[in-house]
């Protein structure tokens, strides 16, 4: 183990300060802060109602497998745990088999999460979160978390967050995160995913759909170390589908920081189309963030958007932009994309997306497309 005691000490001071303020609040919200009495709960458990699914949770320790059969769950309080697995013996949360689970929010009181990590070596998988009243599915300072093949939709706030100092070596996979919007803020917080307000190396995201949202598809504010961000598409966020008359989504694909920290994310055959602000931006990291080989098509604003920092983009591709290809500032290295001299820009194979919102594939891939392909090897998303 790399890491000194010190940064678990901290962490679960942390973590045990957060949980005694989310059950001081409202909602009567129960935690499982003493492991003392859930030693017998640790192996496999497999629920099929909502009371068992909560009581599991809470008792979850290293080495914990809950299996949820099929079905809608409503729990009527957050879905929180402060265990942590370890690497030999993870906490694994996930449904039975191939059965299709929903875990909804809909029961909770307002401003409750529909659930809350705050322990290292989660696995949660093949899950959907969904009408939560504020944010889907939150890890807070967690440390080796997979989180893999989950749908979060409909929430009132931000689908999935990753957040904390601590936030280390987590991988989120074919994550489906849709139709997220905050009513109380007008539409302008809910991402499809947010990696905000932390620090902590080696979190990716790959497989990714993010789209529909009324805030961003990616947001990457205030997290102060490189994010690897890569084979995930964002589209269609930041317009106003809840006939909110003072709606103030702002809809970038890929929002790359902001809040005054220098991050150098890697961002990798990525896809942004159809979004009403930037495809991808920087939101004024000055970070050398590298960007290779993504695709921009159709947002309303500029595809390439990095006006004041040191990123370097190579081979992305930029099609049909309302704002242009690009807006790059003088601190910028450009080199190989579509909008640079002497680049040809190849022609789409299709511009039809229907079978990018189609199912994905049965190990949970994003689903095969010729959308915005283009067969070149050099440049642009490859969609896959
Ligand atoms: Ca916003
Ligand atoms: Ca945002």
């Amino acid at each position: 183990m790399r890491l000194a005691t010190g940064r678990h000490r901290r962490t679960r001071t942390l973590s045990i300060a957060a949980a005694v303020a989310v059950a001081a609040g409202a909602g009567g919200v129960q935690l499982g802060l003493s492991n003392g009495g859930a030693q017998a709960a640790s192996a496999a458990v497999t629920v099929s109602s909502t009371a068992q699914l909560e009581s599991a949770v809470r008792n979850a320790s290293a080495g914990t497998v809950i299996r949820i059969r099929g079905g809608t769950y409503t729990p009527k309080a957050t879905l929180e745990s402060t265990a942590s697995g370890t690497r030999s013996a993870r906490i694994t949360l996930q449904a039975y088999g191939g059965e299709k689970v929903r875990i909804d929010g809909s029961k909770l009181a307002d401003g409750s999460w529909l659930a809350g990590i705050h322990g290292d070596y989660w696995t949660v998988q093949n899950l959907t979160f969904q009408n939560s009243p504020a944010q889907g599915f939150v890890v807070t300072s967690s440390v080796g978390g997979v989180f893999k093949n989950l749908v979060t939709a409909d929430n009132g706030d931000s689908g999935f967050t990753l957040r904390g100092d601590g936030t280390s070596d987590n991988l989120v996979q074919n994550l489906d995160s849709h139709g997220n919007y905050d009513a109380a803020g007008h539409g302008r917080n809910a991402d499809g995913i947010a990696v905000k307000f932390g620090s902590g190396t080696g979190n990716r995201i790959t497989g990714a759909r993010l789209y529909g949202n009324s805030d961003d598809g990616l947001d990457l504010w205030q997290f102060s170390s490189p994010v690897t961000v890569e084979h995930t598409w964002a589209f269609g966020n930041g317009e106003n589908r809840w006939d909110d008359s003072a709606f103030q989504g702002d809809g970038n694909g890929f929002k790359l920081g902001g809040g005054g920290v220098r991050v150098a994310h890697v961002v990798n055959d990525n896809a942004a189309w159809g979004n009403t602000l930037h495809g991808f931006t920087e939101n004024s990291n000055p970070g050398a963030i590298v960007l290779n080989r993504n695709t921009a098509y159709a947002n309303a604003e500029a595809g390439f958007h990095f006006a004041t920092g040191r990123a370097r983009l190579a081979r992305n591709l930029a099609v049909g932009d309302r704002g242009g290809a690009s807006k790059l500032g003088p601190s910028t290295v450009s080199a190989a994309n579509s909008w640079d001299a002497k680049v040809a820009t190849p022609s789409f194979r299709s511009t039809d997306a229907t079978a990018a919102y189609g199912a994905r594939k049965p190990d949970g891939a994003l689903p095969a497309t010729t959308f915005l392909t283009t067969g070149s090897a050099s440049i642009g998303s490859t969609m896959n």
